[in-house]
């Protein structure tokens, strides 16, 4: 793709933004960039972009569209974001960061998508494709964005990617080699306006795929039915629930991997070390993905038995007077706390609360009648959640910060319990991100 001498407006300038910018100036384009926070507050990436020659800060509303050929919109920019809607009326082109870079990465890309599950699946993959001693990035969604690595010397073997609905939005071309799609429940529905939206635009992951690629599915996911039977691409379907003809499904104690090309291997489902049965279907969709980039069956399961999961996806952060406390601060919609509480059997004091995402909390009603002790809300959203399911646990109480809401819940708990931040909703009432959330959550169970 021809950029030199094109005009192109760049929205949003985080680290998708500012690397697609560079990026764009350092092959000749005249890079317009906006974004709602003033000049000052962008960060110390943004301030290096400022002495380019090729850069023109715009202003953010329709004046930055004058006489751009492109827009280049952030992920985090929604599809209804006043700038779009006119850029569309003008019949500005808008294309993502995902389709730009991948029409300058030159290896095969695996990519993984889903509600739940992303991170966890892409990291794994990353590791066994190293372990089989292939040089690999890891990036996307997931931190390093896709276009900084179109940026570099691409001396890699192969990308592997997590890709969110957010980066799917403005796809054309873009096709991976093979593609996870883990599951699909309500999430983002304030961004894509409906699930049945945020659905089509996960199911995007496949729509350039071609014979020689592959689409990993989930087979238990009612969302995903019908989802890509009339593609081109082969297709492999993993289930926890049930035999599948051509994928993996777990018999009894093992994962039996049934893929098109290969003989049927199995693996120990006792080889995976995190727990949940959500995380036997994130081993599943790595390994098919791994059998297909042609990493050896014993290699998959030597890097698997090493996987140590992730920070703050059901973390354990340590025991005090006989309680257990986990750190599940990335369970940022009400399916990952559903998936959280299902790897417990004991009774759990969960902390829920937030910046509201519109969740269908309501789904919890079992699991929190079956599991749960007490529930503590938190957070901006408390007052609403109590509202709609402050009965379906035996015991609720409520307080405005998650530090006061840990203090509740280590109150209550009692010896054997858990004590479990799986709050079903963003962190920004409160800190910058989950992470920093989860950081704060271990910091105070530490200082108990
Ligand atoms: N901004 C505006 N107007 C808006 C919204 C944002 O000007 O209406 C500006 C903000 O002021 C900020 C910039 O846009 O300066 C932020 O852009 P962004 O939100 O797209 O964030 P990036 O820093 O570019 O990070 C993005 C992903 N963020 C989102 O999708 C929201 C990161 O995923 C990703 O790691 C990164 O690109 C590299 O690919 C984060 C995420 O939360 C982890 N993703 C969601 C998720 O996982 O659920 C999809």
């Amino acid at each position: 793709m021809d950029l030199a001498g094109q005009h192109i407006l760049v929205i949003g300038m985080g680290a998708t933004g500012v690397a697609t910018a560079s990026f764009l100036g350092a092959r000749g384009a005249r890079v317009s960039v906006t974004d709602e926070k003033p000049s000052a507050s962008r960060g110390p990436a943004y301030g290096d972009l400022l002495d380019k020659a090729w850069l023109l800060e715009a202003a953010y509303d329709e004046s930055a569209l004058a006489g751009v050929d492109r827009v280049v919109p952030s992920p985090g920019i929604a599809p209804h974001h006043p700038l779009l809607l006119a850029a569309c009326r003008r019949g500005v082109p808008i294309m993502g960061e995902i389709e730009l870079a991948f029409r300058h990465i030159r290896a095969p890309i695996l990519a993984v998508t889903g509600t739940n599950g992303k991170t966890t699946t892409t990291t794994l993959l990353g590791q066994i494709l190293a372990r089989a001693g292939k040089k690999v990035f890891v990036g996307g969604n997931i931190g390093t964005p896709l276009i900084a690595y179109a940026a570099g010397a691409q001396e890699e073997d192969v990308v592997v990617a997590e890709i969110s609905s957010f980066q799917l939005q403005w796809i054309e071309t873009f096709r991976p080699s093979a593609a996870a799609l883990l599951n699909i429940t309500c999430d983002h529905i304030n961004y894509h306006g409906s699930f049945d939206e945020y659905r089509r635009v996960k199911a995007r992951i496949f729509e350039n795929m071609e014979q020689t690629d592959l689409a990993i599915l989930n087979a238990d996911d009612p969302a995903q039915t019908a989802l890509v039977t009339d593609r081109a691409c082969r297709q492999a379907y993993f289930s926890t629930t049930r035999e599948v003809s051509s994928g993996l499904f777990v018999a009894g104690p093992e994962i039996v991997s049934r893929l098109a090309g290969f003989p049927e291997e199995r693996y120990p489902l006792s080889m995976i070390p995190i727990p949940g049965l959500h995380n036997a279907e994130n081993v599943m969709a790595a390994i098919a993905a791994a059998r297909f980039a042609g990493c050896a069956p014993e290699t998959i399961e030597a890097a698997v038995r090493d996987f140590r999961g992730l920070p703050h996806r059901i973390e354990f952060v340590g025991e005090k007077n006989g309680v257990r406390y986990y750190d599940d601060s990335k369970g940022t919609n009400v399916d990952a706390v559903v998936r959280a509480l299902a790897t417990f059997s004991r009774p759990v004091v969960l902390l829920l609360g937030g910046r509201d995402k519109d969740g269908d909390f309501q789904t919890l009603r079992p699991r929190l009648k079956k599991q749960a002790r007490a529930v503590v809300y938190f957070g901006e959203a408390r007052e609403r959640i109590a509202s709609l399911i402050g009965d379906a646990a035996p015991a609720a109480v409520s307080a405005p910060t998650m530090r006061e809401g840990v203090m509740l819940a280590a109150g209550i708990a009692q010896s054997g319990d858990v004590v479990l931040l799986s709050p079903g909703c963003a962190s920004f009432d409160e800190f910058s991100n989950y992470k920093h959330r989860g950081d704060v959550f271990q910091q105070i169970v530490g200082d108990l």
